[in-house]
């Protein structure tokens, strides 16, 4: 087979390969159900291969922002109140206790911002995040990182908490786990390689009578990240023995890109202990429309599926109004 062709067909394979998303979300251990209020990526077309993670590798594609499909809104929203504890329940292939939530070679940080909804300028605010918290004794040893070990080992349980005072409103949940394992080049220079983002937005409804607006000096997606940003080129199999031979940054701490973890936000997230999954939930509402090839990803499939019979072009288009969607179930 001609080599492009092999190229075109390894890239698509990959693609199908689903990667880790959220599932659902947990508010003070009560899940909210499958899927619901959550903006799924969706790359590979229907169910059951509607909906996946590709990584976003380019910095600069609005797919950085809420993932392919993140512009389109779901019709349900969360109900959260201040203070209140969230749990993403991030999964692989199936939203089950035996699901591996994500590949153990993915090692990276994890974080979470917050957003009006819509988003404007600068208007994500980060409100939690976690990177490298144990460094390995090993030659090339990835030590302990947010995505394999931490997030990982709790069955994909993600926990955050809602600012206190939070004023009420419409606001999107940015969460994202970053796998830093083909990071020790810059995608700019070779795209087969990079840091892989994968970012998942959760549509959220503060309620209550709070007064804190969140500040308005945030960053924006895409933007808060640049190429020559530190962590975004690491070695991440590198340990004090191997540095002399390696060439991409290799340090003991890892620079968790973008942003401090703004000051209203809780200093310390608690794992909350969660309930059962919704019974009766997890066929929400999928999307009806799909794409085998999003603004970020260029890999086209061009063999047989019976989930993939075409080629479709996606352009994210946000809206600067945010309409309220209405729920579909009491
Ligand atoms: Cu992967």
């Amino acid at each position: 087979m001609r080599s492009d062709i092999l190229a075109v067909l390894a890239s698509s394979l990959s693609l199908a390969t689903a990667h880790t998303y959220i599932w659902g979300v947990f508010v003070n251990g009560v899940d909210q159900g499958t899927f619901r209020g959550i903006r799924t990526p969706a790359y590979n077309g229907p169910p059951p291969r509607g909906y996946a993670n590709s990584p976003v590798k380019d910095l600069d594609s609005i797919d950085m922002r809420c993932n392919v499909l993140g512009d389109k809104q779901v019709p349900h929203t969360i109900q959260v109140q201040p203070g209140d504890n969230l749990t993403l329940d991030w999964h692989h292939d199936n939203r089950s206790a035996s699901d591996d939530i994500i590949d153990y070679s993915h090692h990276g940080p994890a974080m979470v911002y917050l957003s009006p909804d819509p988003p404007a300028d600068n208007s994500f605010v980060k409100i939690w995040e976690k990177g490298l918290y144990e460094t390995s004794d090993k030659p090339y040893g990835a030590g302990k990182w947010a995505t394999t070990s931490d997030i990982k080992a709790n069955k994909g349980l993600m926990h955050v908490r809602i600012p206190a005072g939070l004023k009420a409103g419409f606001y999107l949940l940015r969460a994202e786990l970053v796998g830093l394992h083909e990071a020790d080049a810059s995608y700019l220079k070779n795209s087969r390689r990079g840091i892989q983002f994968y970012p998942n937005c959760v549509q959220l409804e503060v309620v209550g009578d709070g007064e804190v607006a969140l500040p308005t000096d945030g960053v924006s997606f895409p933007g808060a990240y640049k190429y020559e940003d530190p962590g975004i080129v690491y070695d991440v199999y590198c340990s004090t023995e191997s540095k002399a031979t390696r060439t991409a940054p290799c340090t003991t701490t890892y620079p968790i890109p973008g942003p401090t973890v703004w000051s209203g936000a809780w200093a310390e997230t608690t794992a909350v202990s969660v309930g059962p999954v919704l019974e009766g939930s997890t066929s929400a509402t999928r999307w009806s429309s799909w794409i085998s090839k999003s603004v970020v990803t260029s890999a086209t499939f061009v063999g047989t599926s019976p989930y993939i019979t075409a080629t479709s072009t996606y352009t994210a288009s946000w809206s600067t109004e945010y309409s309220a969607p209405a729920p579909t179930m009491a």
